[in-house]
């Protein structure tokens, strides 16, 4: 980690991210050419290509010996390569479906990682123009304001963010039910923004207390793993274990005690890694 300066690419994400919001924000209320993925409701458009295309090739200017791990390069066939090289691992546009139908939950997601480690995180919603940003030991913030987990502790007083995901095959099904059924009686609300990457931002600026969510993958949560980290929370593998970047599944929280009170309940699914 010595020779990367995570200032600087901090700085040069933020200024990216700021180039492919205006990419998203002119798309915004255009008709949108959407193609299917792996189920009806996994979807990819023009601007999540296009704009992971305008990232990739930003970060390849300015860091040409960095790697690259992106959802829509993924989802064209590129395999995952994960080493301890810098890599920055990016979702052009968490929240498709939001984008689909102008629901203003929408963001770029984008991390850095080095021997593996998340060390600079940034998710940017362009549509509300709200800049979430993390660097290791160095705080994080929503746009220029420091933000901080709740001091939630128990999960009769949290509320808690979920997602139905992009699958709707039984066993999905059945823990989406399971948890609901489980969670909505013993906990204040229940709440799903659509993007893996605002929910985690949203823990870490107090909106929610709690997320989980299985079936996601490494660009969905990355930047949100340093963030909520570094605004005082706790991020687990859903199994109350630790966090693993690779593995598909996220629990993230307020509070050590009440990471561990969710881990206990929830249900979720153990999917092929990344
Ligand atoms: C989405 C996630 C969301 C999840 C969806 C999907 P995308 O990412 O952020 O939390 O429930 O299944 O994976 O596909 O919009 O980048």
């Amino acid at each position: 980690m010595d020779s990367v300066d995570v200032e600087h690419c901090r700085n040069t994400a933020v200024k990216l991210a700021r180039t492919a919001g205006e990419v998203i924000k002119n798309a915004w209320s255009k008709k949108k050419s959407i193609q299917t993925k792996l189920s009806q409701v996994d979807l990819v458009t023009e601007t999540d290509v296009e704009v992971e295309k305008l990232l990739r090739s930003g970060f390849k200017e300015i860091y040409p010996d960095h790697r690259f791990i992106g959802e829509e390069s993924s989802s064209a066939g590129e395999e995952t390569q994960f080493s301890d090289e810098p890599t920055w691992i990016i979702d052009p546009v968490d929240g498709t479906m939001n984008f689909v139908h102008s629901f203003p939950y929408v963001a770029i997601s984008i991390a850095l990682t080095v021997n593996k480690e998340v060390v600079v995180g940034v998710v940017y919603n362009p549509i509300l123009d709200q800049m979430y940003t993390a660097v290791k030991e160095k705080g994080a913030f929503l746009n220029d304001t420091s933000i901080h987990v709740t001091s939630k502790q128990e999960l009769s007083d949290a509320l808690l963010a979920l997602e139905v995901g992009s699958g709707r095959d039984e066993k999905k099904m059945e823990s989406v039910f399971t948890n609901l059924k489980t969670f909505i009686p013993i906990c204040h609300g229940i709440r799903s923004m659509g993007s893996a990457a605002l929910n985690m931002c949203h823990v870490a600026s107090g909106g929610v207390d709690a997320y989980f969510e299985s079936g996601i993958h490494c660009w969905d949560m990355a930047a949100g793993d340093i963030i909520i980290r570094e605004a005082g929370g706790v991020v687990l593998h859903p199994s109350g274990g630790p966090f693993d970047l690779m593995a598909r599944g996220v629990l993230c929280a307020s509070s050590q005690k009440l990471a561990v009170s969710v881990s206990e309940k929830v249900n979720y699914i153990n999917y092929e890694r990344d």
